[in-house]
């Protein structure tokens, strides 16, 4: 026996085949509701997709914990031998949702894990670094890599304009323009958490710390010709190559380290350690193995757990901290104002986001949408005498250290002995690739600029490389003028 249709209140329906009229050719009747309820709920079915990181795939999975970092931090899901159940979502950044997986981009690499003490996400990227520093800048680096307000269009021109007034972001635009600007699929990929956090321990010492979630299938990348020929074929490519592979039992996993600074050694460090767009030299700071991340199940639904998936870095657990990295803080800000925009006042009660394995005490209710039932008997303010919760400092995530002066600024970064826009740009272009991954990023970046960068970006884009590397930056400009000159692309 089927089930029978009803409506979104349970009510068995008479038709889903034919609205009700005034004889066969007459009126549609106004009463006719539930051809008003599927007509109404269907203008309805979308809510706004991500402003950006639009397009994405993700999976549920588990955290366990192989290695003892307890010396470092206290926080319950990195413990030796905790077990966390977790979720992440892979993504692209500037892509809309229907734009294709194989864009040259950053990837995003969201990750929330259910720990005891409420849940924690670490929302970073495939590259360990951002294009910028500030939060100020981003509305304004985003648009660049977006839309023409005019007509609409993509434009290579805009996204040179805004990277080559902006040296700062050299070093991520020589990651994005080289090989992991498109990886083979979400599993052929590492994750970062990108800025510098802090970890706690037990004794209340304080590190800072970066995370490196560095894939077990091992790092593979599509070309362009190919990234070009798959985003005609199949916009989907990666999201089904997730979907496909848990499907098979085929479960992707990743390694998870960390490097370690002790907070003495911060203000000395050769690179300002809290600037988002250098990194820390893994011989200054070794990886440190923590333990094993492993996605091993589907959504149940995509729109959901994963559409309606909402990434913070305010949600952080006791143990762990923020740092004084400007980026990290604008973001703390923002998810949460997203995702009040995007998916409504009580977002943090839709299954993928509610608190799993912590009890959820907070003096918040109502609001649009709440279905979670406040205990009646609990006030709803503080203090109260009725037994509310109290709020115990001994148990809350510990407040960042900040050692600044009094004075309030607006002020770039304090340069340490080797920063500068261009070094770490330069070190990765001539220590880090080998001769044929240069000659593809050449081909890349040539390739690029052709697609429609004109004066005067273009002398900028030349002068840019060049501050990268001197050779570089020469073969960029000659492969360019040969293109220019209706050579063949080099
Ligand atoms: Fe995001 N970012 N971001 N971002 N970001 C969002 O949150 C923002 C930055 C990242 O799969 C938004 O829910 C600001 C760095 C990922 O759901 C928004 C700044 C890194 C995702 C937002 C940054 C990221 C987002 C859009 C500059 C890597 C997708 C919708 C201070 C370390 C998470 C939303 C998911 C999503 C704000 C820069 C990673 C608008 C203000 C740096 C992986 O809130």
């Amino acid at each position: 026996m089927t089930k029978p249709t009803t409506t979104n209140t349970g009510i068995p329906v008479e038709s889903d085949d034919e609205s009700l009229t005034a004889g066969t050719q007459g009126p549609i009747l106004l009463h006719d509701h539930y051809l008003i309820e599927k007509l109404a709920q269907f203008n309805r079915e979308r809510v706004p997709e991500r402003i950006v990181h639009a397009k994405g795939a993700g999976a549920y999975g588990e955290l366990v914990v192989t290695h003892d970092v307890s010396k470092y931090t206290k926080a319950k899901l990195f413990q030796p031998g905790a077990r966390t159940e977790s979720l992440a979502r892979f993504s692209t950044v500037a892509g809309e949702q229907g734009s294709p997986d194989t864009w040259r981009d950053p990837r995003g690499f969201a990750v929330k894990f259910y720990t005891e003490d409420g849940n924690y996400d670490l929302v970073g990227n495939n590259t360990p670094i951002f294009f910028i520093k500030d939060p100020i800048k981003f509305p304004d680096f985003i648009r660049s890599q977006k839309r023409l307000p005019g007509n609409g269009l993509r434009d290579h021109n805009m996204q040179w304009d805004f990277w080559t007034l902006r040296p700062e972001t050299a070093h991520q635009v020589t990651w994005l323009m080289g090989d992991r600007g498109i990886p083979k699929t979400y599993r052929h990929m590492n994750g970062y958490g990108s800025h510098t956090y802090q970890w706690i321990n037990a004794a209340g010492e304080r590190f800072w710390v970066k995370y490196h979630f560095k894939t077990d299938q091992g790092i593979e990348y599509l070309t362009q010709a190919d990234a070009d020929r798959i985003a005609g074929e199949d916009a989907d490519y990666h999201r089904k190559d997730l979907w496909e592979a848990i499907e098979r039992g085929e479960f992707p996993s990743w390694t998870v380290y960390v490097q370690v600074m002790p907070v003495a050694e911060a203000e000395g460090y050769r690179f300002n350690p809290f600037d988002l767009t250098k990194v820390w030299s893994h011989k200054d700071y070794p990886l440190i193995e923590v333990g094993k991340w492993t996605l091993n199940r589907n959504p149940r639904n995509y729109f959901v757990d994963i559409e309606q998936a909402a990434f913070e870095p305010s949600n952080v657990v006791p143990g762990i901290g923020f740092s004084p990295d400007k980026m990290l803080l604008g973001r703390v800000f923002a998810y949460a104002d997203a995702h009040r925009y995007r998916i409504g006042t009580n977002y943090a009660q839709l299954p993928p986001n509610q608190a799993r394995a912590a009890e959820v005490n907070s003096y918040s209710k109502e609001g649009a949408m709440r279905y979670h039932y406040n205990d009646p008997n609990t006030p709803v303010y503080a203090p109260n005498s009725f037994g509310g919760p109290h709020a115990d400092p001994r148990r809350a995530p510990d407040g960042g250290i900040w050692d600044f002066d009094p004075t309030i600024v607006r002020a770039g970064y304090v340069q340490h002995a080797e920063d500068g826009d261009f070094t770490q740009a330069g070190t990765l272009v001539r220590e880090v690739l080998d001769d044929a991954q240069r000659e593809r990023l050449v081909r890349n970046i040539v390739g690029h600029v052709l697609g429609g960068v004109r004066e005067p970006v273009l002398s900028r884009v030349f002068e840019y490389w060049k501050n990268v590397d001197a050779d570089l930056g020469k073969r960029v400009e000659e492969g360019v003028r040969a293109g220019l000159d209706g050579g063949a692309r080099s």
